[in-house]
């Protein structure tokens, strides 16, 4: 019985909470082994009166049971859930494939059977592109991953992507060791940092010779649905830099510079010098520097349109404080923290405050010997510590453990609730404490499975995976099975396309605005940078196993 039992469909890990969700009114529940032997008896606690997804719900809670094997979840009289496992490996494969995506989604390349499998694909979008301001100027803008279900590169959206992997590979770097299968395996480098050199290498593509950084490069209009990479070929543009592209690229190629430093000192010093030039740009054009995007009138790819820009520039100042030691850069970023304007605890695509103020803390907590001013970083600090208790309280009221309220379920709603499991993830590294390790933790149980619809919002993963995603290659390619290990963009409460329209009326509850059709782009939809906080999170969880 498919949505019984609603629970992370890949399983838990021994010494953590585990527990299943269900709408079934009955009293007691049974967890019996692989012999069918019943090793736990529980009772449903409940009922839980659920508004997001207009349901009344029990919790079981099977903790009690840590021995690693295969078990399934009984409730006398009802039926039997799938068979799940327990073990301390549970998450690692899907770790893996988490990762493996940005290969699936690199541009410029040949995707080869021996390490895309079935998924292969020719070397697409290698031509010129075209300066949409000047004509004239030509160049091609190579490598890269493409955004997601469309085959554009955003410079925003890459930034964030970048600076989740990296951060991700700083915090777990021992989870990182096993290889996934990419051209550069068994090199010098983890495969993590070779994969985001792919997308590093493509970003310095985007760097006008004054140090501004185009916004992306895209086709004027979206191919159709059924296109493969290496078919779309209408002419590409770069259209105008912006300001939000220019901080966020700043930005990262500092992260960049610092993380590579001694791993690839020569990719370390071109990240650094093309950080410094996107910065200078911002001091010798003000007046640019601080204004938004908006697409052009003739270009109808994603537009990534943000209008406050100060966040990105204090995210560029307080990299560029912690890869160089510089305090003038400090003083920047302080001093545009203080003008505010800007969530400085955001991570996002557009919000991107949260990584600066990350970027500080936690250059002023480990690398002391920069000089920070410790009661200034107070104030951020209990910002984000308190950020992250209200996070755990919205967790702890909601059966399935989800981080997200009503208003939450918006296009993209997984990326929220894994950036909020990143946020209580770095609110107790940077206290030392454990203190949110099952509401982060149960994050990743809502992506897989643990959630009302007891969808697996991973392709390739659990008896319910996302099946039909809205991405052009598993749909133009003729094989069966969508390319693996993706995340769906998740609920929109806005049906913001026609195909959900059609799927869902109007009024259904926000948890339950998702459909697994390839035409849903507003909730299934994949992106590199709602991948990348899922490999962030799945990593902390096999970092974090007893
Ligand atoms: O946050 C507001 C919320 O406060 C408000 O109540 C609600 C009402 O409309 O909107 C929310 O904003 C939404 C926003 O995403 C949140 O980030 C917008 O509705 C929604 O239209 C917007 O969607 C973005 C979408 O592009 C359309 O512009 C997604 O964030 C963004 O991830 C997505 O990105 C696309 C690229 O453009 C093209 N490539 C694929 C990629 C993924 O779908
Ligand atoms: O495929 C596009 C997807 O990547 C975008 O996120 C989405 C919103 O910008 O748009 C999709 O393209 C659709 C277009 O906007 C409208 N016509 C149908 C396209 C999907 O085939
Ligand atoms: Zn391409």
């Amino acid at each position: 019985m498919n949505a019984l039992v609603r629970m992370n469909q890949l399983g838990y890990l021994p010494g953590m909470r585990k527990w299943f969700v269900t709408d079934v009114k009955a009293e007691e529940f049974e967890v019996l082994d692989a012999e069918g032997t019943c090793v736990w008896m529980g009772r449903l606690e409940g009922p839980h009166m659920l508004p997001a997804s207009a349901e009344t719900v029990f919790v079981g809670d099977l903790s009690a049971v840590d021995q690693a094997g295969l078990y399934t979840i009984r409730i006398p009289g009802v039926g039997t859930g799938p068979a799940f496992r327990i073990g301390p490996d549970v998450y690692i494969d899907v770790q893996q494939a988490l990762l493996k995506f940005f290969y699936y989604q690199r541009c410029g390349t040949d995707l080869l059977p021996q390490y895309a499998g079935a998924w292969t694909h020719a070397a697409c979008h290698l031509g010129d592109c075209i300066d949409y301001e000047q004509p004239q100027l030509r160049r091609p803008s190579p490598g890269g991953w493409h955004d997601a279900g469309d085959y554009g590169k955003y410079t925003v959206a890459a930034a964030v992507t970048v600076a989740d992997l990296l951060l991700a590979y700083e915090c777990f770097p021992q989870v990182f060791a096993i290889p996934v299968g990419i051209p550069e395996s068994g090199g010098d480098i983890p495969d993590i940092l070779s994969e985001v050199a792919y997308e590093l290498r493509w970003l310095w593509t985007m760097q006008r010779a004054d140090g501004a950084v185009y916004h992306k490069v895209t086709t004027k209009e979206f191919p159709g649905l059924g296109v493969m990479p290496e078919n779309d070929l209408a002419p590409l543009y770069f259209a105008p830099v912006s300001a939000a592209a220019t901080g966020a690229f700043a930005a990262v190629m500092a992260m960049a510079a610092r993380v590579y430093r001694t791993v690839h000192p020569e990719l370390a010093t071109r990240c650094l010098q093309a950080a410094r030039r996107a910065y200078h740009w911002r001091e010798e054009n003000p007046q640019a520097a601080s204004q938004g995007f908006i697409n052009p009138p003739d270009i109808h790819t994603g537009e990534y349109g943000d209008v406050v820009v100060a966040d990105e520039w204090y995210w560029a100042s307080a990299e560029l404080w912690r890869a160089t030691g510089d305090m003038e850069y400090l003083a920047a970023a302080q001093r545009i923290h203080a003008e505010g304007g800007f969530d400085s605890l955001g991570l996002g695509w557009a919000d991107v405050g949260g990584y600066g103020t990350l970027a500080l803390l936690l250059g002023g907590a480990r690398e002391s010997g920069l000089g920070t001013d410790a009661d200034w970083l107070a104030g951020p600090s209990r910002a984000w510590q308190e950020r992250a208790q209200s996070l755990a309280a919205l967790s702890q009221a909601n059966p399935y453990g989800v981080c997200l309220d009503e208003p939450d379920y918006i296009w993209g709603s997984n990326m929220v609730l894994l950036h909020r499991a990143m946020h209580l993830i770095f609110a107790d590294r940077l206290a030392q404490t454990d203190t949110y390790r099952e509401q982060a933790l149960a994050q990743l149980h809502y992506l897989l499975g643990c959630n009302p619809l007891a969808q697996c919002y991973v392709s390739g993963f659990g008896y319910r995976p996302m099946i039909h995603p809205h991405h052009r290659p598993s749909v133009a390619d003729g094989v069966l099975e969508p390319v693996p290990g993706m995340v769906a963009g998740g609920p929109n409460r806005h049906r913001q396309d026609e195909a959900a329209r059609a799927r869902l009326r109007e009024g259904t509850p926000p948890a339950r605005c998702y459909v697994d059709d390839e035409g849903s782009y507003s909730t299934n939809e994949v992106a590199i940078y709602w991948n990348a906080p899922a490999v962030f999170v799945a990593a902390y969880a096999n970092a974090s196993k007893i």
